[in-house]
Order: structure tokens, then C-alpha cells, then sequence
């Protein structure tokens, strides 16, 4: 095993992972930017490295600067975690050029897992179903029309450099492919610096469901069960779970067996996920593979037992899977919350600041990984995850009536958070039925939520609305005060970053 681990991450996976290392008796050396010299993740650590500026280009996005702590430090292994460079196969090549073990997948498996249209490839190689489309880019405009026709409308045009819904755009026929083409091209470029598009036949409402595999350097490969994900907002997971509710023992195996083989093709070692959208016949479709720890591993470590981290670490380190397909069993349920800094009752705005009370629950089936305390404040630097919430159980209703208890006692203070949105999926009939897809909570938001004063539906409902805003807000400037030395920011750059975020997002088609 490994003497000392670089976190080359921040929050509440770097808390994870720093848990991981204690677990294992090996030392965990973190890092922070500027605005993180006070957080969890930095506090928990025996050691920890400053690595620059806030804007994670400056700091969490340098390999160099994680490489020269590594070496510093003495660290003989780095996580990624997920998000920043956890993808990026540079990281992997540093790594392995200052000799440095990386607790992920090799480079190459990575490059051949990141452009979505080689990675279809791959999958068809492997004899992985997919939705019908193609396995290269398509370069021009008539191209993309002979193709178009041939699967026929609906189609999607995605990005190769895809990913997260950037650069996607439906079709539903001839006449809007030629804008819709120079769209997801234009997008996709902005985003990822590469305009090219592919084209796939458009799936109506299907599920988001993910098999989570392993691999070590010897050969060994298993699949750990499914993650349900179809909860999204707007392509960011809201509610995951294990087992999903659609799934039966033959789809298990098809689905996991075909990303097993994946695995194989890839080359692949350690932690991936391979996603994939299944229909309302329980037919499966390939979508990509993340080379990466996912944020919502927790469940399948509730329901297989297993701790991915540790089992991360023995893989990079070289040892054999300790788990065969054949003892590998799935027990009970588990479905997870991802509590984030945001306000549900104003476009989801993210609300970074000072935590001025955080009262997590606990009992019976409960797991919080947080990344934050009382008393810090959220940067608005980054993504406001500040913890899951997982609950596990014998049963889907059990575990969704220890979440809503877990829910109902958890109070937070000083910052807005999402909390709510949980509260009312999880009393959603079609939710509580497993009645669910990927277009689900877009197209329930609105009635999911609270009125705002701008929709209220009488002047009077408007009026009580309001005189609870101004209570609401001068109760939080009061608190403020005198819980807070420092005077509020009077122009706060957060929410104009918000805006802007909001402005750049495209909508859903
Ligand atoms: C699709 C699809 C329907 N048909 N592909 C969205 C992000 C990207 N990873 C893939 N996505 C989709 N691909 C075909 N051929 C619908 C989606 C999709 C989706 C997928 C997973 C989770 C949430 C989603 C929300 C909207 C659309």
C-alpha cells in the first residue's frame, strides 16, 4: 500500500477520500487555493499545500502545482477525485513521469473513452448495444442529411468532445437541421474547443441508468451493480439510487456484462461508470464511460459493502480485485441527495457565504459526506456541492422515509440550500413509484416548487408573500451582524456569476 496520498481535490470527495486513507493507515496530504485555507478538507489533513489563486485554472486545474507538492511532500500516489482534472489524461502522464502512482485508469484508456464518438466505437467493437447513429464525427452540413434521413427523425446531434448536455441539440425534422447543426457546432466549440458533432436516433423519455465497474492490472474485471440517475435538472443529477427501481436480475446482467466487455476493449483499471439509457421495453443503449470516482458512489457502496475508495487504492497500488463476479451481492437500498448552496425559489442561484449554523441529522441509515462546517464560508469559486445525504435501508420506502426524516431535521443557516426540492420529489407519487425519466423533473419543476411572488395567484397571496421575503431578509441581515464581524459585500460577484451561468445555459430542447 501506498505511504502518502496527494488529494488533488477539494470539499467533500477530498473529505472522502482523506477518510479513505485513514481507514488504510496511509497519510493524506491536501491542498487548497486562496479561499480554501480554512476548509474541511485542509482541516482534517495532517498536511496541506497552498496551490494559488481562487480561480481553479490558477490552482485546482494545475498539474504542476499538484505534481511539484507531490514531490515536495513526498507522496507516492495522487486522486483526482472527480471534476477538475479527474479526466484529464495529462494528469495520469505527469504522474507517471515523476513516478507517481495515479489512482485512476491509464492515460491511453482514457483518450480512448473521451471522444464520444470513439468510445461508440469501442462499444460497438465490444458488441455493446447503442442508439442508433454513428461511430464517427460527420464533418458537413449534407452529410449530416444523408444521415439524418436514413435513421430518420427525431435525431439528437451531439458533440464528440461531449458531455453534460453542452452541444446537444434535437432535431425533429429536415427543416431544422441546418440551424440545429450550426448550433451544436458553435456550442461545442465554445465549450470544448472541438465543433465536432455526431448524430444519434433521439430517445423519448428514456431512464439514465449507470453500471458502476472495476478493474484491476491483472485482468480481473467485475460490475458492482446499477446507479439509477434519471433525476437531473437540466443534465446536473438531483436524487441517484441503487438499486433503480426498473431494474430486474436479466437487464442487471445484460447491462453488466456489456460494460464489463467495455472495460476489456478499453484497457481499462480501476473505478469507471458506464452509462447507459434504457427504454420503457427494457432495451439498453450505450451512452459514454466516466473514468472517474463518481459523486454518487455512496450508494453502491451502501448496497454492495464495499468502500470504492479503499478498493481504488489497492488496484492503483497493484493488488488483485478481493471480489469475484460470483460473490458479489447486492442487499437492501440506498438512494442519495446532492445538498448544494443554491436557491430553489430563485432559478436555482447559487448561494455561497457563511454557514452560519449547520445542524446535520443522523440516526438510523444515515450517511452525510460533507465537505463544510459551522462557521466557514462557501466560496462561490466552485461548484456549491456542500454534502450528500445518503440513506440506506432493506427497501426503496424505507430508505425514502428515513431521507425525508434526515431532511426534515437538518437545519442550515446563513446560506440558501436545495434542501426543499428533495422534500418535494420525495413526496411525488410517480417519484415514490419509480415512475420516473430523464425529462421528469424539468417538466415538474414548476409545479414541484413553491410560488414566488411573481406567480402568485391573487395580489393578496402576492402581498403575504412578500411581507415574508422583507421578514425573511431582515431576519438573515440581523443574523448576520452579529454572528459576522465583516460587513456584507455590498455588490456580491456570486450572484452575478450565477446570472451569467444561467445566461450561458442553453435550453432544454
Ligand atoms: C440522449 C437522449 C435521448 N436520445 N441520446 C444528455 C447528456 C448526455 N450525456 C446524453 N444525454 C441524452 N442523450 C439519445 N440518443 C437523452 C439524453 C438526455 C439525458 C440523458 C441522461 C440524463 C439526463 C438527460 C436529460 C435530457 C436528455
Amino acid at each position: 500500500m501506498f505511504k502518502k496520498l496527494l488529494i488533488a481535490n477539494r470539499g467533500e470527495i477530498a473529505v472522502r477520500i482523506l477518510r479513505a486513507c485513514r481507514d488504510l493507515g496511509v497519510a493524506g496530504v491536501a491542498v487548497y487555493s486562496d479561499v480554501d485555507r480554512a476548509a474541511l478538507h485542509v482541516r482534517m489533513a495532517n498536511e496541506a499545500y497552498a496551490i494559488g489563486p481562487a480561480p481553479s485554472r490558477e490552482s485546482y486545474l494545475r498539474i504542476d502545482k499538484f505534481i511539484d507538492v507531490a514531490r515536495r511532500s513526498g507522496c507516492d500516489a495522487l486522486h483526482p477525485g472527480y471534476g477538475f482534472l479527474a479526466e484529464n489524461p495529462e494528469l495520469p502522464r505527469a504522474c507517471a513521469d515523476a513516478g507517481i502512482a495515479f489512482v485512476g485508469p491509464p492515460a491511453e484508456a482514457m483518450e480512448r473513452l473521451g471522444a464520444k464518438t470513439a468510445a461508440r466505437e469501442l462499444a460497438f467493437r465490444a458488441g455493446v448495444p447503442m442508439v442508433p447513429g454513428v461511430r464517427e464525427p460527420i464533418l458537413q452540413l449534407e452529410a449530416a442529411r444523408r444521415v439524418a434521413d436514413e435513421i430518420g427523425y427525431p435525431v439528437l446531434l451531439k458533440a464528440v468532445a461531449g458531455g453534460g448536455g453542452k452541444g446537444m441539440r434535437l432535431v425533429s425534422g429536415a427543416h431544422e437541421l441546418a440551424s440545429a447543426w450550426r448550433d451544436a457546432a458553435s456550442e461545442a466549440l465554445n465549450a470544448f474547443g472541438d465543433e465536432r458533432v455526431y448524430i444519434e436516433k433521439y430517445l423519448d423519455r428514456p431512464r439514465h441508468i449507470e453500471m458502476q465497474i472495476f478493474a484491476d492490472a491483472h485482468g480481473n474485471v467485475v460490475y458492482l451493480g446499477e446507479r439509477e440517475c434519471s433525476v437531473q435538472r437540466r443534465h446536473q443529477k438531483v436524487i441517484e439510487e441503487a438499486p433503480s427501481p426498473f431494474m430486474t436480475p436479466e437487464l442487471r446482467r445484460a447491462m453488466g456484462e456489456a460494460a464489463v466487455r467495455l472495460a476489456r476493449e478499453a484497457g481499462y483499471t480501476n473505478a469507471g461508470t458506464a452509462e447507459f439509457l434504457v427504454d420503457a421495453n427494457h432495451n439498453f443503449y450505450f451512452l459514454e464511460v466516466n473514468t472517474r470516482l463518481q459523486v454518487e458512489h455512496p450508494v453502491t457502496e451502501a448496497v454492495t459493502g464495499l468502500d470504492l475508495v479503499e478498493l481504488q487504492l489497492r488496484v492503483a497500488a497493484g493488488e488483485q480485485l478481493s471480489i469475484t463476479q460470483k460473490d458479489m451481492t447486492l442487499r437492501g437500498h440506498a438512494m442519495e441527495c446532492r445538498i448544494y448552496a443554491e436557491d430553489p425559489q430563485n432559478h436555482f442561484f447559487p448561494s455561497p457565504g457563511k454557514i452560519i449554523s449547520w445542524r446535520p441529522p443522523h440516526g438510523p441509515g444515515i450517511r452525510l459526506d460533507e465537505g463544510v462546517y459551522s462557521g466557514w464560508t462557501v466560496p462561490g469559486d466552485y461548484d456549491p456541492l456542500l454534502a450528500k445525504l445518503i440513506a440506506s435501508g432493506a427497501g426503496r420506502t424505507e430508505v425514502m422515509a428515513r431521507l425525508q426524516r434526515a431532511l426534515s431535521e437538518f437545519q442550515i443557516t446563513g446560506i440558501r440550500t436545495n434542501t426543499i426540492l428533495f422534500e418535494k420529489i420525495l413526496a411525488n407519487p410517480e417519484f415514490q413509484k419509480g415512475a420516473i425519466h430523464t425529462r421528469w423533473l424539468d417538466e415538474r419543476l414548476a409545479s414541484l416548487l413553491p410560488a414566488r411572488a411573481t406567480d402568485a395567484r391573487s395580489p393578496s397571496e402576492a402581498l403575504e408573500i412578500k411581507v415574508a421575503m422583507v421578514a425573511a431578509a431582515l431576519w438573515h441581515v440581523g443574523q448576520t451582524k452579529s454572528a459576522n464581524e465583516e460587513p456584507a459585500q455590498s455588490v456580491p460577484r456570486w450572484r452575478d456569476d450565477g446570472r451569467r451561468e444561467q445566461i450561458s445555459r442553453t435550453p432544454d430542447r
